[in-house]
Formats: structure tokens, C-alpha cells, sequence
């Protein structure tokens, strides 16, 4: 299995055969992060089509689906080239409003492979949820994704639910997503701010060994 038909799948949203084809290439020994690649060159080119009025609403939701399908097979693959042991929790999740959580996963998945411990609340998640959940795990990282420009304000109802709960200097909030930049991350209240989820997980790194 070449990594040009994994993203050709990924482009044609073949759900049904992108999950043989991710697991072909496992079977063959292919790098599973070669293999993620594939799959978000994909997802690039499925965004441009988007753009570009070539694709709708439709295949936007399908292609959705195809990457979730193919991020099920691959991330046990991803977790056995675990070589850390450190288990420190992380939150993650999709800010209130937003429904989409392909990056969010994506970010997840390499943090898991990173050995951390992803506490994933999933999309549309309100600001008290993250409180919470940090109360319960004693998670000091808090990961927001926010892809629409609608709900990037919601980063700062989360920094608010902190502050409002007394443990706004117990986290650190992380942010992603195409409308954000560093500058307007800190404007909103979030600590620090990375373009992708390799990144992301670099970033998190540092904001752990400083805390
Ligand atoms: Co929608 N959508 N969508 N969509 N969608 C975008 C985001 C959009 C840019 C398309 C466009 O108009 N060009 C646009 C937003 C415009 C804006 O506000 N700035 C848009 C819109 C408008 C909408 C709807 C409003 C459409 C409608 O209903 N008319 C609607 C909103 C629904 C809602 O959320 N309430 C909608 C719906 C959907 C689907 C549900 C159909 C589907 C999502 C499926 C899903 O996620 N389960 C979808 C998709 C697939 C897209 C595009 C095509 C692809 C997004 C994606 O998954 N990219 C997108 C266009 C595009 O991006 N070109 C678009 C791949 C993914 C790996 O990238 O999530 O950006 P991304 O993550 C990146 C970085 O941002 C970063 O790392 C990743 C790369 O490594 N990152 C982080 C993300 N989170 C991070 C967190 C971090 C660090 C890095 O640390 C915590």
C-alpha cells in the first residue's frame, strides 16, 4: 500500500477502503506517523476542493469520517511506539459552538504517542467541563481547538471559568486553529498558542518542564 493511494482515499472520502488500506500498511510495516502524513495531505487537499466550490457540505462531513475511521486503526499502532514512560494528563477538546475536531484528534493521537495521558471532552464543549475535568485529574494543560471564527471567543470563557473557579494558576491553556495566531491566542486569555499539532505537542512539552 503506497502512501499516494492512502491519500487518494482520503481525497475520493473512500471510508469503506481507507480502513484496509491503513491497516495493509501497517501489516507492511510502515510507519504509522509516515502513514498520518498521508492522511492529512489528504485532508489538506479535501479543504482546498472546499474552498474551491468542488466539493460541499456533504463531502466535508465524508471526509470527516473517513479520517476518523482511519485515526481508529492507526492510533493502537501509534500508542505501541509509546517509548516514554511519563504519564502527565492533558485536557483536550473543541470550544463551545465548533464541531470539528479532525485536528483536535490529530493532536491527541501524537500526544498519546508522546505517552501522555489524553483526556479527551470531545467537541462543543462548554468552558465548565474543562473546570471541571481539571479539578478532578489535577491536569495542569488544558489543549482548545477553535476552527471557526465564531468561536474563538469561547477561549476566553474558558480562561474566565478558570479565573471564576480559583485555578486559573494551576493550567496552562493551549490553543490551535486556522483563525488564531499567538497574538490574538494571548489577547483571548490562552498561554500559548501552536499553528499545528506537531507543534502542539512540542509546545506542551515546554510549558510543562516550566511549570
Ligand atoms: Co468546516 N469550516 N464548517 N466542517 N471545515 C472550515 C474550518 C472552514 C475554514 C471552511 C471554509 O470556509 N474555507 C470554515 C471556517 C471559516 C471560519 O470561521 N474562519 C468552516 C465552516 C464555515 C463550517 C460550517 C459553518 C459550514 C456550514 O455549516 N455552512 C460548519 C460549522 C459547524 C460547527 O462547527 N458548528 C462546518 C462543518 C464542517 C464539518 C462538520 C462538515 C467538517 C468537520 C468534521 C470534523 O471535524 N469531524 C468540516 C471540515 C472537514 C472543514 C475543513 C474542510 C477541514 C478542517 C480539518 O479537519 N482540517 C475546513 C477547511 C480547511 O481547513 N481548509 C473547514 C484538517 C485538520 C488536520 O486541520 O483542524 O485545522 P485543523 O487542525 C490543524 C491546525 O489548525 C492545528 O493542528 C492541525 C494540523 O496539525 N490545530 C491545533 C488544531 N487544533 C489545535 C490545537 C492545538 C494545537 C494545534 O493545541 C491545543
Amino acid at each position: 500500500m503506497d502512501f499516494e493511494k492512502i491519500t487518494e482515499l482520503v481525497i475520493e472520502l473512500e471510508v469503506d477502503e481507507i480502513v484496509n488500506a491503513v491497516k495493509e500498511a501497517l501489516d507492511e510495516g510502515k510507519d504509522p506517523f509516515d502513514i498520518l502524513n498521508a492522511l492529512t495531505k489528504g485532508m489538506d487537499e479535501v479543504g482546498r476542493r472546499y474552498e474551491q466550490d468542488i466539493y460541499y457540505l456533504a463531502e466535508l462531513v465524508l471526509a470527516g469520517e473517513t479520517m476518523k475511521e482511519a485515526f481508529n486503526v492507526l492510533k493502537p499502532a501509534i500508542a505501541e511506539s509509546d517509548q516514554s514512560k511519563q504519564k502527565e494528563k492533558i485536557i483536550i477538546g473543541t470550544v463551545k459552538g465548533d464541531n470539528h475536531d479532525i485536528g483536535k484528534n490529530l493532536l491527541g493521537t501524537l500526544l498519546l504517542s508522546s505517552g501522555y495521558e489524553v483526556i479527551d471532552l470531545g467537541m462543543d464543549v462548554d468552558p465548565k467541563d474543562f473546570v471541571e475535568t481539571a479539578k478532578k485529574t489535577g491536569a495542569k494543560i488544558i489543549g482548545l481547538s477553535s476552527l471557526l471564527t465564531m468561536t474563538v471567543p469561547q477561549i476566553t470563557e474558558v480562561d474566565k471559568a478558570f479565573k471564576e473557579a480559583g485555578l486559573r494558576d494551576k493550567v496552562k491553556l493551549i490553543v490551535g486553529g486556522a483563525p488564531l495566531n499567538m497574538e490574538l491566542a494571548k489577547k483571548l486569555g490562552a498561554d500559548d498558542f501552536a499553528p499545528d499539532a506537531v507543534d502542539g505537542v512540542k509546545h506542551i512539552k515546554n510549558l510543562l518542564s516550566a511549570s
